[in-house]
């Protein structure tokens, strides 16, 4: 493996260990430190100086790149002026503003927005209003939830209980909530590798929800809960038809939709919202990530309007929603949301999105047939790269790609053994074949076990 170490000049003057590091080998990072100093545009600059291609949008979260200057602008003038306001009893213009403007986008002006600091947050927040609805319209029973294997919603009690990613589980069962089945994921390489866009196959596999609902019955189940696109666990593209018949089993049966857009919501499918791109109405959509640009920590529930209104009972002077964050609708969040909103719409970037889509599609599946890789998936702006694994050494040989990438002037996302690229939406085309390019060049730099 490579031993490039991207430290500043002073680096044997860093202490890195009071640092818990989220989501990271600690150990083999403190050994191997890759630190980062700036970011402007799509690139970051590493500490030892050198600029690199920031594949995947920050964590999916900043389409707009980096030290955008309306973004800068809007949230220096906040900070300035309204730095924070609790938003319990008491609001803030921009907040509502701000709400208005992401229902608008939705289109779905009449419903309501929940706001939350993070993906995760908005999940949990998503569950906690699910069964509230049904025990106020005397459903009470209505609790069960179902969720998907592989899928990922954060790090929360409520989001790990219905992801399904095992190592997120496994050590954490006994805090989980109880009354989760989940879905089989819908990834078959037998049947869809290098499916471009949708694959024909697994829109059956959401007969798989028909089961449960026999196995408990609909009185007992709150809601189904998906990621409309698995992001996390390497891109996974739902089938032809596989979200629409989610849609028609849980109207049949009263069940709850909730897709998951922190990862697809604010045009990572060339739409606004995946559920534009699908076509299928959910009654909640959880997002995060992009609505801010990732500037300043952002995400909320987008809810359904009858489903505000049933809580809506009960005399007015009281709380109708025993839920909220310090922090929900921050001003600084908002002034973020509202300057990212209007510098995607001012520079028509969804359908920027959807056009780069195209070229990352086409450039991506030219490394077919290149050393290591067994798949290749895409959908929108993203895409993801499946190695073949080392023998009794998961997560080894996409971890080896990604240091290579590294020197190639590429920050990649790695997942297992799936390397995930999402590009900025301001980048250019040329930038992601080159992307591509440094990519293919990794792969072949990488010996083959
Ligand atoms: N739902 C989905 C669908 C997500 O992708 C969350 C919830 C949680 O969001 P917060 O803001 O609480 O982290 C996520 C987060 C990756 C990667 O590499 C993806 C996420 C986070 C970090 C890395 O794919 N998604």
């Amino acid at each position: 493996m490579s031993s490039a170490i991207h430290l500043h000049p002073d680096a044997q003057e860093l202490d890195l260990r009071a640092l818990w590091m989220p989501f990271t080998h600690n150990r083999y990072f403190k050994k191997h430190p890759l630190l980062v100093t700036g970011a402007r545009g799509c690139h970051y600059t590493l500490a030892d100086g050198r600029s690199v291609f920031d594949c995947l949008s920050g964590l999916w979260c900043s389409p707009l790149g980096h030290a955008h200057p309306a973004l800068v602008a809007a949230v220096q003038r906040q900070v300035e002026t309204l730095d924070y306001s609790p938003g319990f009893q008491l609001g803030h213009e921009a907040a509502f503003t701000l709400a208005a403007r992401i229902a608008a986008l939705a289109g779905r002006p009449d419903d309501q927005v929940f706001f939350v600091n993070s993906g995760s947050e908005a999940v949990d927040t998503a569950m906690k209003i699910a069964v509230g609805y049904h025990r106020i319209r005397r459903e009470a029973s209505r609790t069960r939830f179902i969720g998907r294997e592989r899928a990922y919603h954060g790090v929360g009690l409520g989001g790990i209980s219905i992801g399904g990613i095992a190592s997120n589980r496994k050590m954490f069962g006994s805090l989980m909530v109880a009354g989760v089945d989940h879905l089989p994921h819908t990834w078959n390489p037998r049947h869809m590798a290098y499916s471009r866009g949708q694959p024909e196959w697994g829109a059956h596999l959401a007969e798989e929800l028909e089961r449960l609902v026999a196995l408990h019955d609909a009185s007992n189940i709150a809601a189904v809960v998906v990621e409309p696109m698995q992001g996390s666990t390497g891109g996974i593209v739902p089938p032809k038809g596989y979200l629409e018949r989610l849609r028609q089993i849980c109207t049949q049966h009263g069940i709850l939709l909730i897709f998951d857009e922190v990862i697809t919501g604010f045009g990572r499918l060339g739409k606004p919202f995946a559920a534009d791109y699908f076509g299928v109405l959910p009654d909640m959509i959880t997002f995060a990530k992009a609505v801010s640009n990732g500037v300043v920590p952002l995400g909320g529930v987008l809810v359904r309007a009858e489903i505000y209104q049933a809580f809506m009972t009960g005399p007015a002077h009281a709380i109708e929603l025993f839920h909220g964050y310090t922090y929900s609708g921050h001003p600084l969040a908002v002034a973020a949301g509202h300057a990212a909103l209007e510098t995607m719409a001012g520079g028509r970037l969804f359908d920027r999105a959807a056009e780069l889509a195209l070229v990352l599609e086409n450039a991506m599946h030219s490394l077919r047939g290149e050393p290591h890789v067994t798949d290749i998936r895409n959908l929108g702006l993203a895409a993801a790269l499946e190695c073949a694994p080392i023998a009794g050494q998961p997560g080894l040989a996409a971890m080896q790609v990604f240091e290579k990438a590294l020197d190639e002037g590429l920050l990649v996302r790695l997942s297992g053994d799936t390397i995930a690229v999402a590009p900025p939406f301001i980048c250019s085309e040329n930038d992601i074949r080159a992307m591509v390019e440094g990519l293919r060049r990794a792969l072949r730099a990488v010996p083959t076990p």
